[in-house]
Order: structure tokens, then sequence, then C-alpha cells
């Protein structure tokens, strides 16, 4: 790729930061090369106190993108460009999703502070490497273009889903009221990430009851707690309190190690995933001549 069109991303031109973003994720440019026709070098940021990339999951419906919208405009508002990434397996079939997304990010139609808002959606289908990679280059990207922070908007199901969440420095895990199933061990897991969870819909009753349920799960739990704030996305209560918490948000010691085991686990798969010699072993092992573990012998070097 041409890499006046790169630098014309960093002068603030949309249409090659799209045009950027869409190489990236059909691997027709390489993050290295991008990284380094803007003279920067691929460093991970992930260990500075001040965090670069946030992501927010949680299942459907939860309140997610009605969240996002509130605290982007918060953040754009005092001056910081926040780059979205909307993540969303279900856009990529219908578009619906996007669409929705799109109808509930009111940021982006906001005279004053477009101008500090990119909203991007990833499509999940199209790329060839694994997805948690392309997101992950893309955010990096973005930094490099100017951006000050990459908030990810992702689905919390589904361990794709949950490695979209790992690539970022922070994650965030927003729930709904409760439904009375308690916290079962899929919830814990991503729990397990969190560096803040939000509660969403505090305008519906048993909202602050399933806040309270994990906050006393955290408590068993060793180490220092995450917050767990409470907020209602449709009036606003508590989100202004909820932007502030989340931009001075610090990793909690163990959310930091079960993002890492994450990272390892996607940086392992793409390494498997791009060894040339993987059809023939696959190929070796459908057939019957290898076992395996004689295959991952062969692919984990
Ligand atoms: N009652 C209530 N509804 C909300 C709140 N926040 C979002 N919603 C609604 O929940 C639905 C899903 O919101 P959305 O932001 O798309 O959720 P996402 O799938 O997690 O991104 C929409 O109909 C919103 O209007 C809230 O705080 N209270
Ligand atoms: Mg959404």
């Amino acid at each position: 790729m041409n890499s006046d069109i790169v630098l014309a991303a960093k002068d603030g031109c949309r249409r090659s930061l799209a045009r950027t973003l869409s190489a990236l994720e059909n691997n027709t440019l390489d993050i290295a090369d991008a990284l380094s026709m803007l003279g920067e070098t691929n460093n991970d940021a992930s260990q500075q106190s001040d965090w670069s990339i946030m992501a927010i999951t949680g299942a459907p419906g939860v309140g997610k993108s009605c969240l996002v919208d509130k605290i982007i405009s918060q953040w754009a508002s005092q001056g910081k460009k926040i780059a979205l990434l909307a993540v969303d397996p279900s856009s990529s079939r219908t578009g619906g999703a996007l669409l929705g997304d799109r109808v509930r990010l009111s940021v982006v139609d906001d005279i004053m502070l477009k101008d500090m808002v990119y909203v991007r959606s990833v499509a999940t289908r199209k790329s060839s490497s694994s997805v948690p990679a392309v997101v992950s280059d893309m955010a990096k990207l973005l930094l490099a273009l100017g951006w000050n922070k990459v908030v990810i908007e992702t689905v919390g199901a589904g361990q794709s889903e949950v490695r979209c969440a790992a690539i970022a420095d922070r994650i965030v895990v927003v729930e709904g009221p409760a439904r009375g199933d308690g916290i079962q061990a899929e919830k814990a897991g991503l729990l397990e990430l969190a560096d803040a969870v939000i509660v969403n819909k505090s305008d519906i009753v048993g909202a602050r009851k399933h806040a309270d349920e994990i906050k006393e799960s955290f408590e068993l739990g060793d180490g220092q707690s995450p917050p767990v704030l409470l907020t209602c996305a449709l009036n606003g209560d508590g989100c202004q309190f909820a932007s502030d918490v989340l931009l001075n948000l610090q990793s909690t010691g163990r959310s930091s190690k079960a993002r890492w085991r994450e990272r390892l686990l996607s940086g392992l798969e793409q390494k498997i995933l791009q060894n040339p010699h993987l059809e023939e072993t696959l190929l070796s092992l459908a057939s019957g001549s290898i076992d395996l573990d004689e295959a991952i012998k062969n692919l984990n070097n």
C-alpha cells in the first residue's frame, strides 16, 4: 500500500483512514510496514500506567453501545481524540448490528465533537488471520495515527471475542440487572479479566442487587477488587462518574494475569495458523500417519 494514503490518514483524511484500516483487515498492509511509514516502532504500550486501548465487553443488549456513546462524548469534550472499534460478529452477516450501533452513537452527529471521534466496525468474517490479531493491529495503527484512546466494543461471549478484549490495556465488563441466575462459570471467566464492572440499566429493578452480587464475588477472590459502578445509559445517571473512573482506571494484578493468559493463547494460535506446514500436518493427522503430540511438536518450532 502507498505510504501517501497512510500519511494522509495521519493528516486527518477520514477516507484514507478507512482505506488504511481496510488494508490491515484484508492483509494487504502489514502493521510493521504501516508503523515504519509513520516513523514508529511496534512497542507494547500496555506496561504504561496510563492506558491507550480499552475494551468494553458484555452480553448483547446490556447497553454497551449506549454507554460507550455517553462515555466517549465525555472524553471527547475533554479534548481527547477517541477511536471506537466495534467488533460485533453479527454485523458481518446482516449489517444490522452496525446500523443499530450507529443510530445509538449520537456522538458522531455532534458537530462540536465529531472531529474528535472516529467509529469503525470490524468485519469479523472477512479477515484471513485471527480477529484479535486484526483488532490489535488496527488499534496500534490508530494510536500511531494520533488518536489518544482506542475503545473496542465487543460482545463478551465466545473465545474470539474474549481474546479481542484481552488485547486491550484495560477491560470493562458491562452487565445488566440480575436475571436471578447468579454468577455462572462463564460469567466468572469474563469477570476475572475485568479492571472495572459497570452494571447498566440502573433504572431497572435488580441492577443494584446484581452489582452487590458481583462485588461479593470479587471479595471472595484474592488481590485488589475492581470498581463496580452503576449507570443508566438512557438518562445518563452515573455516566459522568463512570467516564472519570474509566479514564483513570488502573489495572488490577489479577486482571493483568488473566489478560496475558488470553494473549499467550492467541499468540500460540496465530503461530500455528501461520505455520507453512499446517496443511500437510492436518492431512497427516487425518490419514492417521502422525498423532496429535507429533503434530503439535511439528508445528511448534
Ligand atoms: N432501561 C434501560 N435501557 C437501556 C439502558 N441502556 C441501554 N438500554 C437499551 O438496551 C438496548 C440495547 O442497547 P445497546 O446499547 O444496543 O446494547 P449492546 O448490545 O450491549 O450494545 C437498547 O434498546 C437500549 O435502548 C439503560 O440504562 N436502561
Ligand atoms: Mg452494541
